[in-house]
C-alpha cells in the first residue's frame, strides 16, 4: 500500500514508518519537526541521540534498499499543501500521529493551551477535509488516547469506543449505542475527545473510512527496525513535560534519581510497549472499516498498572528510592481501570508484557546515554 505517515518523525511515528516500510509498504513521512522545535524551546533533548530526519531516512534507505520519502509541512496551517499531498501521492491509507501529545505541556500556559487546541484540531480537520476533496476512499488511521474515557469508570469494563445505553422512550425503553461520554483530564486529552466528533461527522456525512486507536501510555524505546543501526535510534523523552511515567521511572533508576510518584500513586493507567504499537498499526491498516460504517474504535493497550506498583517494581529491580510528591495534576488519587481490548487481540496482537527482560533492555539503553540527562529538567513544573 501507499501510506502517508503524518507525524512520522516522532516517538511512535518513526518506528511505525520503519515497520510499515519493512513490510513492503511505500511510505511517505509528513512532519513539520515541531516536536524537535519544542525541545529547543524547553532546553531539553531526547535522552537518546536522535539523528536529523534526513540522516535517519537515508540510513534506512541505504540499509534496506527501500525508499521512504519526506515532506516538511505543517498539517495544521497549510491546507493547500495537505491537498497537494493527497493529489500527488493518492495514498491508500494514512496514519495520523501529527498532534501535540503531552498533557503537562498542554497545561503549561495560555499559549500552550492555544497551540495544542489550534494545532491538533486543525491538523485533524485539514486531513479529513482534504481526503473528502481528493481521495475519499483513503483509510484514516488515527492515534487517539485511552484518556478520552477518563478515570472515573470503576465497576465497568471500558468498551471499545461505544457504550450500550437503555433510554426511556415515550412508550417503551430503547437500547442504543452512543459514543462513550468523554471525560478528558487535560487540554491535550480534550483535543482527542474533539477529534472523535470530527471523525464521527466525516464517517456519517462523507462515508470516510476511519479507525481511531485509543492508545495507552507507550513505554520502551527501540523496535526491531530501529535496532538495525544506531543512526535509526528512536527518541526517549524524560523531562517533566514530555517524559511518560514508566520510561521516566526506568531512566530515574538508571541515574540514581528518586522515582517521582505523583500523590499516592494509586492512579491506574493503561500501557503498551512500542513494539506492540507498531504491530497494532499494521493490523489496523490492514483491516479498514467498510465505506458507510461508523468509526472503528479499538483500544490499543495491553496491560494496566498503578503508578505506585510500577515504582515498586522498578525499585525492587534497581534499589531506587521512591519519592511521593504532591501531585501537580488535577486527577483522582486512585482509580480502577478495566479495559476491553478484544479487537486488536482478535486481529492477531500478541502482547509484549512488562517483564524483567524488557526493563533490563531499557535500563541498558538509558545507562548508555545517562550523561546526556539534565536532572534539572526532571521535575514536573506544569501544575493544574
Ligand atoms: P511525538 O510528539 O513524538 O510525535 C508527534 C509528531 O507529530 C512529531 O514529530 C511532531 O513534529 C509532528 N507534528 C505535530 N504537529 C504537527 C503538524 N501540525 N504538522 C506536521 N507534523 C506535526 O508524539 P508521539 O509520542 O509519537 O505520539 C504520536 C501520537 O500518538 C500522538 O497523536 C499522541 O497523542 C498519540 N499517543 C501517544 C502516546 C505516547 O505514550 N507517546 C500514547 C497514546 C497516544
Ligand atoms: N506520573 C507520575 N510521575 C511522573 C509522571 C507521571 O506519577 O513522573 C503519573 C501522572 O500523574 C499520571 C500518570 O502517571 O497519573 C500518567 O502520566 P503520563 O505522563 O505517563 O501519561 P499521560 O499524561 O496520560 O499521557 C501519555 C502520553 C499521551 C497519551 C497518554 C495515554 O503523553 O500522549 O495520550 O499517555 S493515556 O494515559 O492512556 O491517556
Amino acid at each position: 500500500m501507499k501510506i502517508v505517515v503524518f507525524g512520522g518523525d516522532g516517538f511512535c511515528g518513526w518506528p511505525t514508518s520503519l515497520h510499515l516500510s519493512d513490510l513492503g509498504h511505500d511510505i511517505h513521512i509528513v512532519d513539520n519537526l515541531s516536536r524537535r522545535k519544542i525541545d529547543c524551546d524547553l532546553g531539553v533533548n531526547s535522552l537518546t541521540p536522535i539523528r536529523s530526519i534526513f540522516d535517519r531516512i537515508s540510513c534506512w534507505n541505504e540499509l534496506t534498499g527501500k525508499n521512504i520519502t519526506f515532506s516538511n509541512l505543517d498539517v495544521a496551517n497549510s491546507f493547500e499543501k495537505v491537498l497537494d499531498i493527497f493529489t500527488e501521492l493518492s495514498p491508500d491509507a494514512i496514519v495520523h500521529f501529527a498532534e501535540q501529545r503531552a498533557a503537562p505541556y498542554s497545561m503549561k500556559s495560555a499559549a500552550t493551551k492555544n497551540y495544542t487546541v489550534n494545532n491538533n484540531i486543525s491538523a485533524t480537520h485539514n486531513i479529513l477535509n482534504a481526503i473528502c476533496l481528493v481521495k475519499p476512499d483513503c483509510h484514516v488511521v488515527h492515534l487517539g488516547t485511552m484518556g478520552v474515557y477518563g478515570y472515573g469508570t470503576a465497576g465497568i469494563d471500558i468498551p471499545e469506543g461505544y457504550l450500550e445505553v437503555n433510554v426511556a422512550g415515550s412508550t417503551e425503553n430503547q437500547t442504543t449505542e452512543i459514543l462513550y461520554p468523554t471525560n478528558p483530564g487535560s487540554i491535550y486529552h480534550l483535543t482527542k475527545s474533539m477529534d472523535q466528533l470530527l471523525f464521527a461527522f466525516y464517517a456519517k456525512n462523507n462515508n470516510l473510512r476511519i479507525t481511531d486507536l485509543h492508545q495507552g501510555i507507550v513505554w520502551g524505546v527501540e523496535t526491531k527496525q530501529t535496532l538495525k543501526d544506531e543512526r535509526l535510534i528512536n527518541r526517549f523523552d524524560y523531562d517533566g513535560d514530555y517524559g511518560t511515567v514508566l520510561n521516566r521511572f526506568l531512566m530515574q533508576a538508571a541515574i540514581g534519581y528518586p522515582l517521582t510518584v505523583h500523590g499516592s500513586g494509586g492512579q491506574t493507567r493503561a500501557f503498551i510497549h512500542i513494539s506492540d504499537t507498531v504491530k497494532c498499526i499494521e493490523l489496523a491498516v490492514s483491516s479498514p472499516p467498510k465505506e458507510g460504517e461508523r468509526v472503528k474504535i479499538m483500544n490499543q493497550m495491553t496491560e494496566t498498572h498503578t503508578v505506585k506498583s510500577l515504582a515498586e517494581l522498578v525499585s525492587s529491580k534497581t534499589g531506587a528510592e521512591i519519592s511521593y510528591l504532591k501531585n501537580p495534576r488535577k486527577e483522582a488519587d486512585e482509580n480502577e481501570l478495566n479495559v476491553n481490548n478484544a479487537s486488536l487481540i482478535s486481529l492477531g496482537l500478541n502482547p509484549t508484557l512488562l517483564s524483567d527482560v524488557l526493563a533490563d533492555e531499557i535500563l541498558d539503553t538509558v545507562k548508555k546515554y545517562a550523561d546526556r540527562c539534565n536532572t534539572s529538567l526532571i521535575p514536573c513544573n506544569s501544575k493544574w
